[in-house]
């Protein structure tokens, strides 16, 4: 019989202990990175008004008809990859309402997209909470949730989700799918009545039904679906990523937004958390008709700076999470200095409309400050249109948003969503959603 070695037990224990120790268990952060400010290394941004042939531009007009699609253009060339346009048949059904959730304060609907072109059976299930008081079509928070809508209310009225989940999410979730348990694992996140009392509607629904978050689950997701480009040539995989996908997938919620008398489908701001903050911007950067956007602690690949390669890297996501970001971006790893764009770029793309970016003290792998830098170095791009993006010179201290058409904050605690957070988006979206 092959048996181990005692030693070799100890010593894998061990390594599984620094690992741990080394893991986001706690505020720690995955060792061996840069976490130390003085250590970045001089970089130079591509300027957002400089255009391809070298040109300065100079108008709104120049950056809407010149430069706006250049950029949008190297993000689909180098990073998330160009998402085909939606063939075919589209049908809504709303599922359930229920007209007097929170005592009365608030309606709850639930309602399937089904988009019978992409396949049979492929449903996006989403949950919406809008304030029952409501005289007119309110402005309303889109946003995925990581377990299924859920984990974002302990009410068990609300549908259980049956798509795959990722494994490690705790006792709620079993063989990767959720359990009764899971029902209000995430409410904090989600403060719903918060939300409502200010106004506004909250629409969420689980990422996975637009494509499993693993290597392979594109093969159950809309990539394995839409595969053909508009002139019907066959698209590779890597084409479009996860990411695209599931900021393709917040477009279809905005389309049904559009056929629902009660939600002000003008005003809508798109959400997101880490990865899912990272396709909120990507989102928010494909369909201008998003109104408002949010990235919550998006970090890499989301606002953060490529370019400082200060906690996470482009070469750490690209090895960890292969399938977020399309083939070419992989060229990148250790070489960001060669990437025509960087994530003030993205942020950029939001202009005029505004954009908020929220960071976490302790969410060091998230690289609050290049968070911060994104917002600021996008803001040239606001001015073209007589607007203000961020004036602070340097990153503000917890708890003092700063920006105006930009907005920016960070507070206190590590990597998560947060009832300040909320607060200042909302405070944000007050001034631009509500006049
Ligand atoms: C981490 C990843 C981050 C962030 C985070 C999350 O493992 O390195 O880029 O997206 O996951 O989504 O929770």
């Amino acid at each position: 019989m092959n048996c181990i070695p005692r030693t070799s037990i100890q010593f894998s224990l061990l390594l599984l202990n620094l690992l741990f120790l080394s893991m986001n268990v706690s505020d720690a952060q995955p060792a061996g990175f840069l976490y130390d400010e003085s250590k970045v290394a001089e970089y130079t941004l591509p300027d957002p008004l400089i255009a391809l042939d070298g040109s300065r531009i100079k108008t709104s007009d120049e950056w809407e008809s010149v430069r706006r699609p250049e950029i949008m253009e190297l993000f689909e060339r180098h990073m998330y990859g160009k998402r085909p346009e939606l063939p075919g048949k589209v049908s809504y059904q709303v599922k359930s309402v229920e007209n007097s959730v929170f005592l009365g304060k608030a309606i709850r609907k639930q309602v399937s997209i089904r988009l019978k072109n992409v396949g049979p059976g492929f449903t996006l299930n989403v949950l919406i909470y809008l304030p029952a008081n409501a005289r007119e079509p309110v402005p309303s928070f889109l946003g995925y949730n990581f377990g299924g809508n859920q984990s974002v209310q302990g009410d068990s009225e609300i549908f259980m989700s049956n798509t795959w989940m990722r494994s490690g999410r705790g006792e709620g979730y079993t063989n990767n799918r959720a359990n009764e348990k899971s029902r209000g694992l995430s409410a904090k996140r989600w403060p719903v009545e918060m939300i409502l009392d200010r106004g506004y509607g909250v629409v969420t629904l689980y990422y996975g039904d637009v494509e499993p978050d693993h290597k392979e689950g594109w093969k159950d997701g809309v990539r394995a679906h839409i595969n053909k480009d508009e002139d019907g040539n066959t698209l590779e995989v890597e084409a479009w990523s996860a990411i695209s996908a599931w900021a393709w997938g917040l477009s279809r919620v905005l389309d049904y937004l559009e056929t629902d008398d009660a939600v002000d489908a003008t005003k809508v701001a798109v959400m997101g958390h880490s990865r899912l903050g990272k396709t909120s911007l990507w989102a928010g950067a494909s369909d201008e008709r998003f109104a408002l956007t949010i990235s919550n602690d998006s970090g890499c690949g989301g606002a953060a700076l490529s370019r400082r390669a200060f906690g996470e890297t482009v070469e750490r996501i690209n090895t960890n999470f292969p399938h977020w970001f399309n083939k070419r971006f992989k060229t990148y790893n250790s070489n960001e200095s060669a990437l025509p764009l960087d994530q003030h770029m993205l942020i950029s793309l939001m202009a005029p409309r505004p954009v908020y970016i929220a960071s976490a003290q302790k969410d060091l792998w998230a690289d609050p400050n290049g968070e911060f830098l994104s917002g600021k170095h996008a803001s040239p791009v606001y001015e073209l249109f007589g607007l203000r993006g961020i004036d602070a010179k340097k990153q503000p201290d917890i708890h003092h948003p700063v920006g105006s058409y930009v907005g920016y904050h960070i507070r206190a605690g590590g990597h998560d969503v947060t009832d300040y957070d909320w607060t200042g988006y909302m405070n944000f979206t007050d001034k631009h959603l509500k006049r």
